[in-house]
């Protein structure tokens, strides 16, 4: 795999995705980034974070008016989250199909909520909800310099060439 700035340029389609504290702490880390790259996704950036409440908050901000706004954030600064960016065609709205409901219990079966979780306040991932969230939150979590841009063998059995 050389690394290579120009890499598909024109077809990066980035979303962040978080592991939180729950999916740390149940030893769900490969399982989940496993999920991602056996579809064909491909991993640009990822790090370990215990993110604080102001960045909780920060991260959480579109629901600081919801009743669960303080218990999720003292929820996801309370142990160490995968933070991650991963970039392929479609990535952003399938990686929600790969994560499942908001609650696991509408998720499908298949979903990584639904395969792997029970409740609502404790559905293991995050990953943003359109390309507006995504930019927001990647800048939030990752420096530009933490995202290495590369291109893949596989990408020419994943794509096709023309
Ligand atoms: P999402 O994670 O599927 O995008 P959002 O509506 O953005 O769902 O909510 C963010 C997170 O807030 C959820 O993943 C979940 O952990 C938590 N949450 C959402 N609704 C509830 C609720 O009704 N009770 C407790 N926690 C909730
Ligand atoms: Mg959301």
């Amino acid at each position: 795999m050389l690394q290579d700035k120009e890499a598909n340029a024109a077809e990066l389609e980035r979303t962040f995705i978080a592991i939180k504290p729950d999916g740390v702490q149940r030893g769900l880390i490969a399982e989940i980034i496993s999920r991602f790259e056996r579809k064909g996704f491909k991993l640009v950036g990822i790090k370990l974070v215990v993110p604080n409440k102001e960045f909780a908050q920060k991260h959480y901000d579109d629901l600081k008016e919801r009743p669960f706004f303080n218990g999720l954030c003292d929820f996801l600064s309370s142990g160490p989250v995968v933070a991650m960016v991963w970039e392929g065609e479609g990535v952003i709205k399938y990686g929600r199909k790969l994560i499942g409901a908001t609650d696991p219990q509408k998720s499908e079966p298949g979903t990584i909520r639904g395969d792997l979780a029970v409740v609502v306040g404790r559905n293991i991932i995050h990953g943003s909800d359109g390309p507006e969230t995504a930019k927001d939150e990647i800048s939030l979590w990752f420096e530009p310099s933490e995202l290495v841009s590369y291109s893949s063998n596989a990408e020419k059995w994943i794509y096709g060439e023309n």
